[in-house]
């Protein structure tokens, strides 16, 4: 394609060169604004500044359905669009959060977990796109009584709010996902050190089936009980 485009531009130095020796002052500023032109094609394009990185995925050791085995959970962070493991981040010199955002969502994104046990399906823990992945992913113990650790987790959202989510979820002796409480938090302070249980966790078990948990609901952190009901 470039020699063809380059073609007519050969002739017109080589027809200029061939009539060099009889040429005047004027035609030699000729021959040299043409000889710039056909130096244009060679001009390296400009360089795409954007770059993609894939990210980190979390894994979880726990023993999610009570048979004293340990169990492994993945963390996958794919694109909708092409059902593979897909960019968390998004980099370029031109771009505000707003345009990375952008880039983010257009990609499709959802986040899934799945894990080392048989017959028990990935879960997909986001249904909107407006995120990077998970978050945190945390071993909560047998709040159920049941035998199996629950899991706890946060999405880790790419808007500007400051509201997040914590999720618990248990798998069911059918090997189901099950969720068990979803309450709000504050996405930059709710995990703080300080304001965990022991500077651990949202969440401290302090009886069989009741824990305590720590939330942000209408503009105020609040310490909650929570009871699971054990005949559901
Ligand atoms: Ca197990
Ligand atoms: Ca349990």
């Amino acid at each position: 394609m470039l020699l063809k485009s380059m073609y007519p531009l050969f002739v017109l130095v080589a027809l200029i060169s061939s009539c060099d020796h009889a040429s005047s002052p004027a035609d030699s500023a000729a021959k040299d604004s043409v000889t710039i032109v056909a130096a244009a094609p060679v001009v390296t394009p400009a360089k795409d500044s954007i770059s993609y990185e894939m990210g980190n995925r979390l894994k979880l050791s726990g023993d999610l359905d009570g048979d004293h085995i340990i169990d492994t959970i993945y963390e996958s962070y794919i694109s909708q669009k092409t059902g593979r493991e897909t960019f968390k981040y998004v980099y370029g010199a031109h771009m505000d959060v707003d345009m990375v955002e952008e880039a983010i969502n257009a990609n499709l994104p959802v986040s899934r977990i799945y894990t080392t046990i048989a017959n028990v399906d990935t879960l997909s823990l986001t249904d909107h796109s407006d995120h990077t992945g998970i978050y945190m992913l945390e071993n909560l113990g047998d709040l159920n009584e049941d035998g199996g650790d629950e899991i706890g987790y946060v999405i880790d959202l790419a808007g500007h709010s400051n509201l997040n989510e914590y999720t618990i979820i248990t798998l069911t002796k059918e090997k189901k996902w099950k969720k068990l409480l979803a309450f709000h938090i504050h996405e930059s302070e709710s995990l703080d050190k300080e304001n965990l249980f022991d500077g651990k966790s949202l969440i401290k078990k302090t009886a069989p089936y009741t824990f305590r948990y720590k939330c942000y609901e209408a503009a105020a952190f609040e310490e909650r009980t929570f009871v699971i009901d054990s005949t559901k």
